[in-house]
């Protein structure tokens, strides 16, 4: 029965309509597009299929123009800038000491007093979620020169949706960001995730396949998941799990495993395939952090549970 109700569609659209203006962002571009949908509505990659892939976005500079045109990128070493400018080719960039020992360790306490005074709790197994509405240190960490740095890679307006923070090894399975935080056009959303550690092969080390971004976008219709107009699909999330792991090994791509130390930032694509390695030795910690964004030009949806992004 509780499942029935998950899948129930009219239960998302209810406590969206108490939303109104966190969902106002997808209204202007439903109206440019000629769709038929109110703030609360279900979405899904379904009702674009009609439209042409790049639908209503406005034509944008390239990306070397957009980067260097960005002070936050001028003051970036040359490495890290080489490794922004290959972000389309490659899918991502790691940016080595972005962010300071103090500043991480900032991040740290933050976060450990946020747990002490119980006003963040573990969600999702080992997730922190959205900590920088709650610390000013986090939330900074997330805006300034990281959201600059991402909106010229998207090359749109860019807001911070969510911010996750780890204690131990996310041991996710691969998968591509782009399933969970959606858009239309495809592409607009990027993470950047923050070593607050130095990481080993032991703590669950962040795993990606690079260009794997280049594949096709996997969503919905790909594994079966559609649904029904009045229910949202039927899958189990393992079998989205076991889906991309078929098409990683079809397309022959070898996994790189990310040793980052504490303020390296890996910065990722909307569908670039990565996860966390198995965390082994559990007497150490995995301190990190992962900021998602999204552009303001596109919509900005859950594709699996066909709700809209709320901003
Ligand atoms: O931190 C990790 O191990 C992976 C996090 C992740 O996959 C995500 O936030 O999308």
């Amino acid at each position: 029965m509780f499942s029935y109700l998950r899948r129930l569609k009219l239960s998302y659209a209810a406590y969206n309509i108490f939303q109104p203006k966190r969902l106002a962002h997808n209204l202007p571009i439903y109206a440019r597009l000629g769709l038929k949908k109110q703030y609360f509505s279900p979405i899904s990659s379904r009702d674009f299929a009609h439209l042409p892939a790049n639908a209503g976005l406005p034509t944008v500079p390239p990306l070397a123009e957009r980067l260097k045109a960005l002070s936050a990128f001028q003051q970036l070493p040359a490495a890290s800038q080489a490794n922004l400018l290959a972000f389309e080719d490659n899918g991502f960039a790691i940016l080595p000491g972005f962010f300071s020992d103090e500043q991480a360790e900032g991040i740290n306490q933050d976060l450990a007093s946020l747990i002490a005074t119980q006003q963040i709790s573990l969600r999702y197994r080992n997730k922190f979620m959205f900590a920088f509405r709650k610390s000013a240190r986090i939330r900074a960490a997330g805006e300034g020169a990281l959201r600059e740095l991402v909106a010229a890679l998207l090359g749109h307006e860019t807001k911070l949706f969510q911010s996750i923070n780890f204690l131990t090894g996310s041991e996710q399975r691969t998968h591509s960001d782009s399933i969970h935080m959606s858009t239309f056009p495809l592409g607009g959303m990027a993470a950047a995730w923050v070593a607050l550690e130095d990481i080993t092969p032991d703590n669950g080390p962040l795993h990606y396949y690079p260009g794997s971004h280049k594949l096709p976008y996997y969503l919905n219709a790909d594994y079966q998941n559609e649904g029904n107009d009045w229910l949202i699909g039927d899958k189990e999330y393992t079998e989205y799990e076991a889906y991309i792991n078929q098409k990683i090994a079809e397309a022959g791509i070898p996994k790189q495993i990310f040793l980052a130390r504490k303020g390296d930032v890996f910065v990722w694509h909307a569908n670039l395939m990565h996860g966390g390695e198995p965390h082994t030795d559990k007497a150490l910690t995995r301190k990190s952090m992962v900021f998602h964004y999204f552009s303001q030009a596109h919509i900005c949806y859950h594709e699996i549970t066909q709700r809209p992004a709320l901003l």
